[in-house]
């Protein structure tokens, strides 16, 4: 009697273990910049049901928000090598391992919302994919569209030498530093997780971002003006490694570039709902919007491509042209 117990237990045992890697499941995490209430965050959860559904969970997707596995640049690193993370949202910052991508950060290139999917969804995009994979082993799997970067401030700011001097932080982007050196502001690269105790503990007087990130990231609390610069209109890609993405089966991969569009799809729905949205829930939360004199800003740096990025040139060109 005993004896067949433990013969039972034992084939229990043996079962439980053949099962395991026929129920193996690969988990892809997500980690980004934007807390929970941003659309960045929406979009992924979105991607995360669609791959579990589609994959009859076998793939499950974890997304972290806040750089909780850490910020854009070490999030890169960490897919890169196979730790941290698998997948990320990122854009410009691509720029320091795959150059072309680098150009979302050009100021006053693109024009508007079609001009942004004309060359996000056309050649142009499909070679700066290309090169994001080639030169940082990262697969682009779509693209959201971003609201204009406008400059938050204590004071208003209305023509660059209001900026003059003023102490910023920018994302670590070459474009970015040099672009506000020239319009006479003084500013620093830091990780997007700490600009708003530095703009608290005034370690920074001023940053620049789009409505929704200055909303999410409640830097209403500690910056009182939108100055309506518009200086960048950009998107962003949603990117998983690319090892990750090889040791995926091929069903799996299918499912994962169907969710992928499927969160495009919601991004972009939700971004134009709440793009009239932002401006009247910002200015309830006590922020003043400020007309700038853009021209004057556009003139400080209309010749930054030609004097410090002549790399870009050819590109810049090409996506200036593009109707
Ligand atoms: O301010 C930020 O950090 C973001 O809005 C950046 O634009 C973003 O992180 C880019 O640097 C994308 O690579």
């Amino acid at each position: 009697m005993r004896k067949s117990i433990k013969s039972i237990v034992l084939l229990s045992l043996i079962m439980m273990m053949v099962a395991v890697p026929a129920m193996a499941q690969t988990t892809l995490r997500i980690g980004h910049l934007a807390n929970t209430d941003h659309l960045w965050h929406k979009a992924s959860e979105k991607f995360a049901e669609e791959v579990a559904e589609r994959t009859d969970g076998e793939v499950q997707v974890e997304v972290f928000p806040n750089e909780i596995l850490g910020s854009e640049r070490e999030t890169l690193e960490g897919i890169r090598t196979g730790t941290i993370a698998d997948m990320t949202i990122t854009g410009e910052t691509l720029g320091n391992w795959a150059p072309k991508v680098g150009i979302l950060g050009a100021m006053y290139l693109f024009r508007d919302s079609e001009h942004i999917k004309k060359v996000a969804d056309g050649p142009i995009g499909e070679e700066i994919e290309q090169d994001i994979l080639d030169k940082s082993n990262i697969r682009v799997l779509t693209w959201f569209e971003r609201g204009p970067r406008y400059l938050t401030t204590n004071r208003p700011i209305r023509t660059p030498e209001d900026a003059e001097g003023l102490k910023m932080r920018v994302p670590n982007v070459p474009w970015f530093i040099k672009g506000w050196q020239e319009i006479g502001a003084n500013p620093a690269p830091m990780a997007f997780s700490e600009v708003f105790t530095a703009l608290q503990q005034g370690v920074m007087d001023a940053q620049e971002n789009p409505l929704a990130l200055i909303d999410s990231a409640k830097f209403y609390e500690v910056q009182d003006y939108v100055n309506l610069t518009g200086h960048i209109r950009q998107w962003i890609y949603f990117v998983i490694g690319e090892d990750q993405f090889q040791n995926l089966t091929e069903a799996q991969q299918e499912a994962v570039l169907t969710a992928a569009d499927i969160a495009h799809d919601y991004h972009q729905e939700l971004f134009f709902e709440q793009q009239d949205e932002l401006r009247a829930s910002l200015e309830e939360k006590g922020m003043e919007f400020i007309e700038v004199d853009n021209d004057a800003f556009r003139s400080k740096v209309s010749d930054l491509v030609y004097d410090e990025f002549p790399e870009y040139i050819d590109l810049y060109e090409r996506i200036e042209a593009v109707e």
